[in-house]
């Protein structure tokens, strides 16, 4: 097929990666209905995909990857700068002449007899100033298709690209799905991601864990923005105002949720909405007014389904309606659609699991759907999607959210005094492992910034960075905690969560807007207990107060732990932020 570039730099590239892998074929992925409709037709043809009822589900089609091959493996994630300390103590490290050796091994001849297919595609809008564009070569058509719901791609994006070498090039192999030689090798040097022997989107959609967070974390630093796992929020009020938040959450926290919010009736009655602008990735930069403005560099959701259902998340239910992909949920085999664990009360009993055995959800022990089943489906399916979720130059961010699952020390919600104590805040966030999933509760882990496993360099300096973006705008976002998850001493929730969450996001709001005072308490400011509105909720002032307040003693042996953490970054560990936990020693002393 020809090529759909005259860009040398690109056709120097992918000339070098048929080298090594030498397809029996190359298809260029223009974009096209009429190109997408004949891959899913063939797709469909092998098994690689099956339809679902076209009544029920228009456009969708279900998948299942091999029982080896359903998560991110972080142990089988690199990233290869050229010295090994500018990784950090947080990433594994390769050399980069080591990983391409290696890579190079795996890959050479694995494409003899498929077809390679070569995506363009931009993270952002096709053109926008904020956006960047990657390929991502690959033999595999699922690849393709998420990739067409995930990101932007085909000629338009070779049409912005004219003949410019600043793009992302990822290399994708199947291989033989081989557990003990699957990488994720990405060279933020070298702008390039190698991924092979597996099919799971986190590894192998190389535009967004891969590109969008580990990458683009790194060309930040380069170029003065910043790429963060946040979700990205509009809040409107009675008055048509709409202010935007980001938020970032480990896993298992609500992300998703928070991103789709519906607000309590009260809210609603008045006029308040709730606008999705992303569920997952930000790119931030600073505009000419000193703010940040963030754009949601994805397309699509690529959403965990168990656990979604139309009370938890009706937006992201309604997302999935069309168009969308489904991997390793449960089949229900008498009316072809989907199922999974939580969806409703009503599994089916002629039904195939995620492993495409026989299953009768009414009787078997086992789960219908693996717990990281997926969907892939489009944004502008969401009900609550943004009239701005595509502005090119994004939304105006007024506040940032940090939060986790902590059932003792953090309160509900409380704001930070700086942008440099929000940094300390984001910086040692933390998350404690729930009894259903370890076992033991109260296990806590560090995840600053939920970045852990998506910063693609040295931890420290990310921390230096976003000192630096403060120093550098000068209208930045006010810096947020949160904690859905506290307890009282019997374990149970003490605060109702999902949509009344609504109810601290307003205090958050009236904090940016100057319209509430705070308490300023050692750990910052906490909310005064009538600015939280509890109309309508099963909750006391009391129990409210208990929500917020903050308990020294736990406090005191958090910080042993922080200690510990920062501790791992030695002297790349920017002053202001020992200074920041030297604060709060001695504000709790
Ligand atoms: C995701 C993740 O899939 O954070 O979004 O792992
Ligand atoms: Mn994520």
């Amino acid at each position: 097929m020809k090529a759909l570039t005259k860009n040398s730099n690109v056709l120097k590239w992918i000339d070098d990666v048929i080298s090594m892998t030498k397809p029996a074929d190359v298809m260029w992925i223009d974009g096209s209905e009429e190109q997408l409709k004949s891959l899913r037709e063939e797709a469909c043809e092998s098994g690689e995909l099956r339809p679902l009822n076209q009544e029920k589900y228009p456009g969708c089609y279900y998948h299942r990857t091999k029982p080896n091959d359903v998560a991110r493996m972080e142990d089988r994630t690199f990233i290869c700068s050229n010295e090994k300390e500018n990784a950090g103590p947080t990433n594994n490290w390769k050399s980069p002449s080591e990983a391409y050796k290696l890579g190079t091994e795996i890959l050479e001849n694995s494409m003899a007899n498929r077809t390679m297919y070569i995506i363009p595609y931009s993270m952002g809008p096709v053109g926008s100033p904020f956006s960047k564009i990657g390929f991502e070569i690959t033999d595999s058509i699922y690849v393709v298709l998420n990739m067409n719901i995930m990101t932007r791609v085909g000629q338009k994006v070779l049409d912005v690209l004219e003949d410019s070498n600043d793009f992302v090039r990822g290399v994708h192999g199947k291989c033989n799905l081989d557990e003990n030689k699957r990488y994720i090798f990405h060279f933020p040097e070298d702008n390039t991601i190698w991924s092979c022997n597996s099919a799971y989107g986190g590894n192998v959609l190389l535009g967004k864990k891969c590109f969008a967070l580990r990458i683009a974390s790194y060309q930040g630093l380069k170029e003065n923005w910043m790429a963060e796992h946040m979700l990205i929020l509009g809040i409107e009020n009675p008055k048509g105002e709409v202010k935007y938040v980001t938020a970032a959450f480990p896993s298992a926290c609500g992300k998703t949720n928070l991103a789709m919010l519906i607000p309590p009736e009260g809210y609603r009655a008045k006029g308040y909405k709730v606008w999705t602008v992303g569920d997952d990735i930000s790119w931030l930069r600073i505009r000419e007014d000193g703010r940040l403005w963030a754009i949601n560099p994805e397309a699509g959701f690529f959403g965990v389904a168990p656990g979604t259902n139309k009370k938890s998340n009706f937006n992201a239910l309604m997302s999935t309606m069309k168009d969308t992909i489904f991997t390793n949920v449960a089949l229900n085999l008498d009316d072809n659609s989907v199922w999974w664990e939580r969806l409703d009360n009503n599994p089916p009993e002629n039904g195939l699991d995620w492993k495409g055995n026989p299953w009768n959800g009414k009787t078997s022990k086992e789960k219908g759907a693996h717990p990281n089943s997926r969907f892939t489906a489009p944004a502008k399916n969401c009900p609550s999607i943004s009239p701005n979720w595509e502005a090119p130059e994004g939304v105006p961010i007024s506040a940032m959210i940090f939060g986790g699952r902590r059932a003792k020390t953090a309160p509900l919600v409380y704001q930070s005094r700086s942008w440099k104590h929000g940094v300390f805040v984001g910086s040692t966030m933390a998350s404690e492992t729930t009894a259903a999933a370890t076992g033991k509760v109260g296990v806590v882990r560090r995840d600053p910034m939920a970045m852990l496993p998506f910063c693609g360099y040295h931890m420290g300096d990310y921390f230096a960075h976003w000192l630096d973006m403060g120093k550098k705008a000068s209208n930045p976002p006010k810096i947020f905690h949160v904690n859905w998850f506290r307890t009282n001493d019997k374990g149970e929730f003490l605060w109702p969560g999902y949509g009344e969450n609504f109810r601290v996001i307003e205090w958050i709001i009236k904090r940016c807007e100057n319209e509430v005072d705070a308490n300023e308490s050692p750990i910052g400011f906490l909310p005064k207990v009538d600015d939280i509105n509890i109309e309508g909720l099963n909750m006391t002032k009391e129990k409210l107060n208990d929500l917020l307040s903050v308990d020294k003693d736990s406090w005191n042996a958090d910080i042993e732990g922080i200690e510990e953490f920062f501790n791992k970054f030695g002297d790349r560990l920017p002053n202001e932020l020992k200074e920041e936990l030297n604060t709060l020693k001695n504000n709790l002393k």
